[in-house]
């Protein structure tokens, strides 16, 4: 097939290893975790995978091992592994599964692994392709899902786990990892719960996927598919053309259903008018009419018209827009009940709304200036571009973690890999409870348990927080690495500089995704992370 000169490059791209995975380790038990929310309850929904209330909830670590012991993680049997992509693609998740058949060709010599199609229905039909080592060499360091494909579908029903039941029995799968988000993670507990009661011996575990960055909590730094999606978007360039023609004003809306990581992370990096974070909006319930009128008349008064404003595509947009509209919308969702607000065009209604206050304005003598706005959306295209570097390796070792915790026997856990702001070989590798990202919540009119999405923290470092960078420290990457000065000021946390960035022309354009050099290091991960620590 028409492979691009630069896909091609990638193929040849090899990830680094967490230093824990290069040789013999093994599974030791970490920390006690807590739900995040209605502890007791949530336990007392699961009760073989919280043992009944009666064990603390654990993280697991993989440590370094002299040998392989007989019954470790590596003690060399085959094993038969089924992976299921689940949700809207994110770069990675080819690299997810690549690892964890390079996890298994090395210490499970002889085994095999199942890609089930088309996501969770794959499972429940079981639909399914065996993966040869030379086809996933196909897809080494590529964007997209498209090797085995995804979905929206969930597992949840009595006749839908015992559709799963019965494929992953009939396939005598000792493992099934789903690679999804908060949704598909939520279902993957259920899932774990199901196969203990009824003596199934598939463990099942997750791994955190989704662009949107809001499956992210103490054990797990950051969703992969992050990353390179914040790389991809062209806000940037963007900027520089508004810059240059001092015309338009570019309201561009970027993913994020629930969250604004996106737009914060794209605003940290190019400098923007305006980003509207939904959290700080709904928290202080702006009326985004003054908002966004205010900065655009402020700055005709010095003579100008143009800019670039940013808006996550969720969170408090839905809810700012006319009853009439909404009720239409609210008829459209997901499997998992979602809005679907990738398709309302939020920013085109903005722009309607900031045009007819500047009219209004205007006709009372209150602006001089003009105001003439484009509508951008970018969303699809970030979610799989060929991954980052951070990407491709991260979800390595994402798909090695998972091995490793279906191999050590574990069930109901998500695979982790932490300490990213470190080099690769001192990357933590392990396993969290999914439980322990659950609390309650109100869905559809009775509580649900399911994982807590996380959003952005109005006090967290990326809003807020100016410290110093880390990049002095012995244990983190060289400076040279990394592309910042060892000892360097920490970037700017967006509050710090809104205002002058609302006045001035600071634009900044961090260009396209790099993979080699300087800027594509692997300590060039996204400010937010870097900030976050
Ligand atoms: P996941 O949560 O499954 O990762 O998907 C998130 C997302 O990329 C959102 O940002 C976007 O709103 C949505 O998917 C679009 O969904 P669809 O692919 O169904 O149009």
């Amino acid at each position: 097939s028409a492979i691009s000169p630069l896909s091609a490059q990638r193929l040849n791209y090899i990830p680094a290893l967490p230093e824990v995975l290069k040789g013999a380790h093994s599974v030791t038990e970490g920390e006690e975790r807590e739900c995040v929310g209605n502890h007791d309850e949530i336990c007392g929904l699961f009760p073989r995978l919280s043992c009944n209330c009666e064990r603390p909830l654990r993280m697991v670590n993989l440590t370094a091992a002299p040998a392989a012991g007989p019954d470790g993680p590596h003690a060399a049997h085959p094993l038969r592994i089924g992976v299921v992509l689940s949700g809207g693609q994110a770069s990675g998740g080819h690299n997810v599964i690549i690892g964890l058949h390079d996890y298994l060709q090395r210490w499970h010599p002889g085994s095999t692994l199942v890609g089930f199609l088309n996501g969770p229905r794959g499972v429940m039909q079981n639909n399914y392709k065996e993966l040869s080592a030379a086809e996933l060499d196909g897809y080494r360091n590529q964007g997209g899902f498209h090797m085995i494909g995804s979905g929206r579908d969930k597992i949840e029903k009595p006749e839908q786990l015992a559709a799963a039941e019965k494929a992953c029995t009939e396939l005598h799968l000792d493992g099934l990892v789903v690679i999804g988000g908060d949704d598909s993670n939520t279902n993957a507990a259920v899932l774990a719960e199901h196969f203990l009661a009824r003596g199934v011996s598939t463990r099942v575990v997750g791994a955190p996927k989704t662009i949107d960055g809001d499956l992210k909590n103490a054990d797990v730094p950051i969703s992969f598919g992050f990353d390179t999606a914040c790389k991809v978007e062209v806000v940037g360039n963007i900027m520089i053309d508004a810059m240059s023609a001092k015309k338009y004003y570019h309201f561009i809306r970027l993913m994020g259903r629930a969250a604004s990581h996106i737009t914060l992370e794209c605003a940290l990096q190019t400098h923007p008018q305006l980003a509207l974070v939904s959290e700080e909006v709904e928290a202080n319930q702006w009326g985004l009419k003054d908002v966004l009128a205010d900065m655009v008349a402020q700055r005709a008064e010095h003579g100008k018209n143009y800019g670039v404003v940013l808006i996550p595509e969720g969170g408090w947009v839905f809810y700012h827009l006319p009853a009439a509209i909404r009720s239409t919308l609210l008829e459209e969702r997901d499997p998992h009940g979602n809005v679907q607000v990738a398709h309302i065009e939020t920013e085109w209604l903005l722009i309607k709304m900031v045009a007819a206050e500047m009219a209004r304005r205007k006709a009372r003598g209150q602006f001089g200036g003009k105001f003439a706005a484009l509508s951008h959306y970018f969303g699809y295209e970030g979610r799989c571009s060929l991954p980052s570097n951070f990407d491709a390796t991260y979800c390595n070792a994402l798909g090695q973690a998972a091995g490793c915790l279906v191999a050590a026997g574990q069930t109901g856990l998500m695979a982790t890999v932490s300490n990213l702001h470190c080099p690769v070989a001192e990357w933590s590798v392990g396993g969290t409870p999914l439980l322990s990202m659950m609390h309650l919540e109100r869905r559809s009119g009775r509580d649900k348990p399911v994982i807590k999405k996380a959003l952005v923290e109005l006090d967290g470092a990326p809003m807020q927080a100016r410290r110093r960078w880390r990049g002095s420290s012995s244990s983190t990457a060289s400076s040279a690495d990394s592309g910042r000065a060892a000892g360097a000021a920490a970037p700017a946390a967006y509050t710090s500089r809104r205002a002058e960035w609302a006045a001035g022309d600071c634009f900044r354009s961090p260009g396209p995704i790099q993979f080699a050099g300087r800027c594509a290091d692997l300590a060039s991960a996204t400010l937010s992370l870097e900030l976050n620590g």
